[in-house]
């Protein structure tokens, strides 16, 4: 606490704590009591809420039982009710580097501390064992290669992701443990860019082989395919990413894998007013050069409707030409070949043309074909098939009725419904076959030692006003997350003090293990009673959502709401779904004459997809019957195959010592320079900062040998310490300032303190300090 002080204060202090024969004891005593009854009638500075729900600090001036008044720095003076101050911290603590080092942790210095370092382009800062990054949305002048050797060097020594990098190599290397870091917040947080620079500095302390070039290059291609303009952000990621980077023996990146998560596939066919599709469609369309938009009949962005519906189709200070041509040089850097790359792009131009594609009703039962039009004939030719076959596979279902099979005909929304699933089925395995190939090509060779540190950039919490399926598996990744992060900080925090010898028994903690159980259990848990609804033929979100309520009603975690909604109390905090087209989303249905269609292609990629769906059902959990009967397709549902991978993702980081990086957006506008303190404490509440604080609190955060607090202070004993051992002085120490024994610990080598204990300490040594000063000036002046 006391030993990373700023400079400043140190030399203050330290120069104050030589011995100073001139004052006899009565003198201290009797200065000590003037000025503790000064401080705490006069001259106590504290947080007050005010009512826009800002934090603002003052000094009490009087307190009086339940009354107080306070005054704020431009002479405003208010009588409040005494609870509703909140404890600040001495100015010597202003922007710690570690917000353990506060004497007081509450949410008001936590957020004051983040703000005044963030003032200062400090953004990042630690909270324990935890990095907290506030987004600067600018460039901070806090990257590259200098930096680079600076940490590397340990000339620098200041919170940064480059230090967590730096000790995610080192702990790999001297442990021979995989390492994993795990960057979280909210969208637009900066867990994107701030893997990145991870990234960055492995590649520059593990690099030499080359192949760190390659990982650098898988960036801008999963952003390309599976980054989106949000209302958010303008490069939101709509997957999951872990990217486990390996090293060899001698320290060198020898190879990586990706895996991703959940890609937000409704988007290519849907997407809300502001936002855009994926970037590539748009780099696509700005950036091809004549002869390969000739090729693709590619038209402007404008003439397609999947692109057209969000009337957006730019972002502001992105340029997409630009961005296709650093997306093709990265596709040739991960050795995807010039004739994959134009079969990705002819895919890229089938699903647009798709989205074009209409239909017109042939009967009076509102059934229907496609429109034989440019946009059909495009598609097939794209995706190399008939255009008949195409019309057939997009209007009409083959269906086996007994032992007969019949053709049905579709009706419009029926065909619409087919002809999105299809191109939202084409984008999705177009983006799982790529991350195939950049697999492919980063392999880790033979030098494999099995050592990797792995970068996890998954969505963080999302709580809107409308919720759906996506944010129902978003938050129940994060639930998963939470416990892996409680767990492990758990498990260090305890390491600790078992090592010093001190008593201990185990901490409680917020557990949040009644959450997951309500997600998992079997078989009366939210992601069961979803599977098995979406085995219903008649299951619809009505009868989903009474199910829930009938179930799990009586469930802690669960609340049903009105209509076909139900609440979640995430650790987080509460979340309503709304259950319209969870069982449609969960399904993923994509019919079985789409995925023939597709298998029976003259191009190969389609072809490869057909027979990745195909290989996806060979385990039906959840199987689709059609009414008439006859069997569609039978395949994982989407929480389902979700929830294995987030399982084999637990699994993965149980084997590794975890690094944890919590991203916090300070505005919702994504402008440099403005905090503000709701938004950042609602995410400090929800990414679990406060959480680690309050773990903190319920453990001795405070650690400090005994010779130091012996030295430290020693003086303020009432009777001559000087011919003592350190460990007795410390004792002396307690027990003269009645620190009561559940406050601290004695280890073997250290003193273990609960939060606030030292800063009590602290303020009296300080005072005491200043009125020995004083009383010494005193003299002097008397003297002169
Ligand atoms: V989402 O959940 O994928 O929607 P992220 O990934 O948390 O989100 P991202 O990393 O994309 O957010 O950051 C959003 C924007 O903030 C970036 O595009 C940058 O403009 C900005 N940003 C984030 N971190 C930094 C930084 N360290 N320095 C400068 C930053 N700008
Ligand atoms: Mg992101």
């Amino acid at each position: 606490l006391v030993e990373d002080r700023p400079p400043v204060g140190n030399e203050d202090l330290d120069s104050a704590a030589a011995p100073l024969p001139s004052v006899s004891i009565s003198d201290i005593e009797r200065r000590w009591n003037d000025i503790t009854s000064y401080a705490t009638k006069k001259k106590v500075q504290s947080w007050f809420q005010l009512p826009n729900g800002n934090w603002e600090m003052g000094t009490i001036i009087s307190s009086s039982g339940t009354e107080s008044v306070i005054s704020f720095p431009e002479g405003k003076v208010l009588k409040v009710n005494s609870d509703s101050l909140i404890p600040a911290n001495p100015d010597i603590l202003d922007g710690v580097d570690d917000l353990m080092q506060l004497s007081y942790l509450n949410e008001p210095s936590v957020l004051y501390n983040l703000q005044y370092r963030y003032n200062q382009d400090m953004i990042y800062t630690k909270a324990g064992p935890v990095l907290v990054a506030v987004n600067p949305f600018k460039e901070v002048p806090l990257y590259g290669n200098d930096y680079i050797q600076a940490y590397k060097n340990k000339s620098i020594v200041s919170p940064h992701v480059y230090a967590i990098a730096d000790t995610a190599i080192r702990e790999m290397t001297r442990d021979e443990v995989n390492q994993s870091i795990i960057i979280s917040g909210e969208s637009g947080a900066g867990k994107t860019e701030t893997a990145k620079i991870a990234m960055q500095y492995l590649a520059a302390l593990g690099g030499g082989s080359g192949i760190e070039y390659e990982i650098l290059k898988t960036n801008p291609i999963l952003e390309a395919f599976g980054n989106a303009k949000t209302l958010r952000n303008d490069n939101s990621s709509r997957f999951g990413k872990l990217i486990e980077i390996h090293f060899s023996e001698t320290g060198k990146i020898c190879g990586a894998n990706i895996q991703t998560f959940l890609l937000e596939k409704s988007r290519v066919v849907q997407c809300a007013e502001g936002e855009r599709s994926y970037h590539i469609f748009y780099q696509l369309c700005a950036g091809a050069p004549r002869a390969l938009k000739d090729k693709l009949n590619l038209k402007d962005v404008g003439e397609y409707n999947y692109l057209k519906q969000s009337n957006c189709y730019s972002i502001t200070g992105v340029n997409d030409s630009e961005q296709f041509h650093i997306v093709q040089e990265a596709l040739n850097v991960v050795h995807v070949s010039k004739e994959d790359q134009e079969s990705v792009f002819a895919m890229l131009a089938a699903v647009l043309w798709l989205g074009n594609v209409s239909f017109t009703i042939i009967d009076n039962e509102n059934h229907v074909e496609a429109v034989a039009d440019e946009s059909l004939i495009n598609v097939a030719k794209l995706i190399g098939c008939d255009t008949a076959d195409l019309n057939l596979a997009l209007s009409t279902r083959k269906m086996s009725v007994g032992n007969d099979n019949i053709v049905q005909k579709l009706t419009l929304s029926q065909a619409i419904d087919t002809r999105d699933a299809l191109a939202k089925s084409v984008y999705a395995c177009l983006f799982e076959w790529l991350v195939d190939q950049i697999n492919k090509s980063l392999a880790v060779g033979k030098r494999r030692t099995g050592r990797s540190i792995s970068i996890l950039d998954i969505y963080g919490f999302e709580s809107f006003a409308r919720n759906s399926f996506e944010q129902f598996c978003i938050n129940y990744a994060n639930e998963r997350l939470q416990q892996h992060f409680n767990r492990h900080l758990f498990k260090l925090e305890q390491e600790e003090y078992i090592q010093d010898g001190i008593d201990w028994t185990k901490v409680d903690f917020d557990d949040n293990q009644d959450c997951l159980n309500l997600f998992e259990k079997k078989p009366l848990g939210l992601l069961s009673l979803l599977d098995e609804e979406s085995t219903f033929p008649n299951g619809t979100d009505f009868t989903f959502a009474d199910k829930l309520k009938q179930h799990l009603k009586s469930n802690p975690c669960f609340r049903g709401e009105r209509e076909k909604a139900f609440t979640v109390f995430h650790f987080a905090g509460e979340v309503t779904y709304d259950t319209t087209g969870f069982l449609e989303k969960n399904r993923d249905l994509l019919h079985l004459d789409s995925i023939q269609l597709l298998s029976s292609c003259s191009c190969h990629l389609p072809r490869i997809f057909a027979s990745n769906m195909l290989n996806q059902s060979e385990k039906p959990v959840v199987g689709y019957l059609h009414k008439a009967g006859g069997a569609d397709s039978q395949k994982l549902s989407v929480a389902t195959k979700f929830k294995g991978q987030l399982f084999q993702l637990m699994q993965r980081l149980e084997n590794t010592t975890s690094h944890f990086i919590r991203c916090i957006k300070p505005n919702n506008s994504q402008s440099p320079g403005s905090y503000e303190q709701g938004l950042v404490l609602q995410q400090l509440r929800c990414c679990g900062v406060l959480e680690v604080v309050r773990i903190s609190r319920s453990g001795f955060p405070t650690r400090m040998t005994h010779q130091k607090f012996a030295r430290r202070y020693g003086f303020l004993l009432m009777e001559n310490a000087a011919s003592q051992d350190p460990l007795s002085v410390s004792i002396a120490i307690l027990h003269q300032f009645n620190i009561l024994p559940e406050m601290f610990q004695v280890g073997y080598t250290k003193l273990f303190f609960r939060t606030g204990q030292i800063g009590a300490l602290e303020d009296t040594r300080n005072r005491t300090l200043h009125g020995i000063l004083r009383v010494q000036s005193c003299f002097r002046g008397h003297q002169a």
